[in-house]
C-alpha cells in the first residue's frame, strides 16, 4: 500500500509557482524550498558553469535548433504518457516526482518536450533542449532534487544512409586519433534491448553508431586535451520510448559517473509527432549537465552549483573552462532524531516524504540525511527509525542554538505530518 497522505498539511488552497497560482489537491507535494529553485535559471545565467556547458554542447551540434526557455511546469501526459510510460511506472508516483496537483507537475526530464519539439522539427532536422528538471531523489555529492539536462535528437531520412555511414567513418577517425578510451557496447539483447521489429540492422546499426559517435566526439571536443586519457564506457539501458537504449559513463575520481541515457526512438513515438517512421527515424539522448560540469570544472559536490556564495560565482568566466578551487567549508554539526512510527504502520509510506520534510524545514542548512537505525520492537509492536542529520551552510557558520532550533522544528513537523512519536 502506498502512502497517499499529503505531507504538507495543513495545505494551503493554492500554491504559486513562477507567478502562476494553482489549486492544490491530494497529490500536491511540491515544497516551497524546491518551488523557489525554478526562478534561478542557472543554465542561462552567465558566468555559471552550466550556462557555459550548454553553449559548448550547442556549438558541437551545429545546425541543431536550441530550446532553452521551455517552462518547467508540465502535465503528466507530456512527461509520461506521450513517451509511452506504463500507467504503473514508479516514476509517476508522488514519492518520486513533484506534483503541483493531479494535473500539473514539474518535469522530471527534458524528454517531456520531445513530442512537442519533434512536431515542429522539419524532416532530417536536429534539436537540443536544455532545462532544469526535478526529481524527489536522495541527496549526496552527485544527486540533487533539482538538476539540469540537455536533450538532443536527430531525425534521419532513410534515403540518407550512405551519407550517415560516411559521417560515421569520419567521426571514428577522429576518435582513433584522440586520447579518449571508449569501451563500446554492441549488445543488442533481443529480449531486454531489441532492435524494433520493423528496423533492419543495416539501417538502424549505423544510426546507433552515429548517436554514440556524435556524443563521444562531443566529449572529445569539450574536455580539454590532457595527459590523462578520458575513459568512457557504453552499457545497455532501458527507456519506455527508445529501443535499443544505452547509457554512457565516465571515469571520475576513481568511480564511474553516469552522464546520459539515449536510444533509437520508438516508431510509435515518432508516429505521434507527425513524422512517418517508415522513412524517418531518430536517435535521442538526455544528459545530466552537472554530471559533465563536475569532471570538467573539477566541482566536487553537485550542491555547489546552487551556491549563492560569491566565492563560487567569481571563479567562473562566461564561456570559459577553469578549474574550481575548493574554498574552506564551515564546520558541520550532527543531530540524531529517533522516532516510533504510528502503531500498525510497518512500511508502505514513502521514505522520500521523510527526506522532504527534513529538507523543507531545514532548508540549505541540511547537508546530508542518513538512516542510521531501523528496528522492530517486539514489546510495543512498533517500528523505530533513527536518522542522522548533518547541518552545514555553504554560506556562513551556523550557531549551535540555531541548529537546535531547526532540529526541534524538524521533530515538530515529523510529529504533525507523519504522526510519528519522537523518542
Ligand atoms: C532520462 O532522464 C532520459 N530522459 C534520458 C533519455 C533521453 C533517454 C532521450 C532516451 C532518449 P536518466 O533518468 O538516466 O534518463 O537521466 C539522464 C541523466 O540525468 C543521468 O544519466 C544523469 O547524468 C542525470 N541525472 C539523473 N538523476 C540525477 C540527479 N538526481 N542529480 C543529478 N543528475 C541526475
Ligand atoms: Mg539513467
Amino acid at each position: 500500500p502506498r502512502n497517499t497522505r499529503n505531507i504538507h498539511t495543513p495545505s494551503p488552497q493554492t500554491i504559486t509557482v513562477l507567478g502562476e497560482t494553482y489549486p492544490t489537491d491530494d497529490y500536491t507535494n511540491l515544497p516551497p524550498t524546491i518551488a523557489a529553485l525554478l526562478a534561478r535559471r542557472l543554465h542561462v545565467t552567465p558566468p555559471h558553469p552550466l550556462n557555459t556547458i550548454r553553449k559548448l554542447i550547442a556549438g558541437h551540434f551545429e545546425g541543431f535548433k536550441c530550446y532553452d526557455n521551455l517552462p518547467a511546469v508540465v502535465t503528466p501526459e507530456l512527461n509520461f504518457d506521450s513517451l509511452g510510460f506504463p500507467p504503473d511506472h514508479p516514476g509517476r508516483e508522488r514519492g518520486q516526482s513533484y506534483y503541483i496537483n493531479r494535473g500539473v507537475m514539474l518535469r522530471t526530464h527534458t524528454s517531456a518536450h520531445e513530442v512537442d519539439i519533434y512536431r515542429e522539427t522539419p524532416k532530417s532536422g536536429g534539436w537540443l533542449c536544455t532545462a532544469d528538471v526535478y526529481r524527489r531523489d536522495e541527496i549526496d555529492r552527485s544527486h540533487y532534487p533539482a538538476f539540469h539536462q540537455t536533450e538532443g535528437a536527430r531525425l534521419v531520412n532513410l534515403v540518407d544512409m550512405d551519407k550517415l555511414r560516411a559521417e560515421n567513418d569520419e567521426l571514428r577517425r577522429r576518435i582513433a586519433d584522440s586520447k579518449i578510451i571508449m569501451k563500446d557496447c554492441l549488445d543488442f539483447d533481443p529480449v531486454t534491448n531489441p532492435l524494433q521489429s520493423s528496423h533492419l540492422p543495416e539501417t538502424v546499426l549505423p544510426m546507433a553508431q552515429n548517436l554514440k559517435l556524435r556524443i563521444t566526439t562531443l566529449f572529445l571536443s569539450i574536455f580539454p586535451p590532457s595527459s590523462d586519457p578520458l575513459h568512457v564506457r557504453w552499457t545497455p539501458d532501458i527507456f519506455p520510448w527508445t529501443s535499443p537504449s544505452f547509457q554512457l559513463e565516465v571515469r571520475y575520481r576513481d568511480a564511474w559517473l553516469e552522464l546520459l541515457g539515449c536510444g533509437i526512438v520508438l516508431d510509435a513515438t515518432i508516429a505521434r509527432t507527425g513524422h512517418n517512421p517508415v522513412d524517418e527515424r531518430s536517435w535521442a539522448f538526455g544528459m545530466g549537465l552537472e554530471r559533465i560540469a563536475m569532471p570538467l570544472f573539477g566541482v566536487p559536490d553537485i550542491r555547489l552549483f546552487w551556491s549563492q556564495d560569491e566565492r563560487f560565482w567569481k571563479q567562473f568566466k562566461d564561456g570559459q573552462l577553469s578549474t574550481f578551487q575548493e574554498f574552506s567549508k564551515y564546520p558541520l554539526s550532527e543531530r540524531d532524531v529517533a522516532f516510533w512510527l504510528p502503531l500498525g504502520e510497518v512500511g508502505g509510506w514513502e521514505e522520500n516524504d521523510l527526506w522532504d520534510i527534513i529538507r523543507e524545514v531545514g532548508g540549505d542548512l541540511v547537508e546530508d540525511v542518513k538512516l542510521i537505525d531501523d528496528f522492530w520492537h517486539e514489546g510495543n509492536g512498533r517500528r523505530s527509525l533513527a536518522v542522522r542529520i548533518t547541518f552545514r551552510s555553504m554560506e556562513r557558520s551556523v550557531e549551535r542554538a540555531e541548529v537546535n532550533k531547526v532540529t526541534d522544528d524538524i521533530k515538530a513537523a515529523l510529529t504533525a505530518r507523519l504522526a510519528v512519536e519522537i523518542r
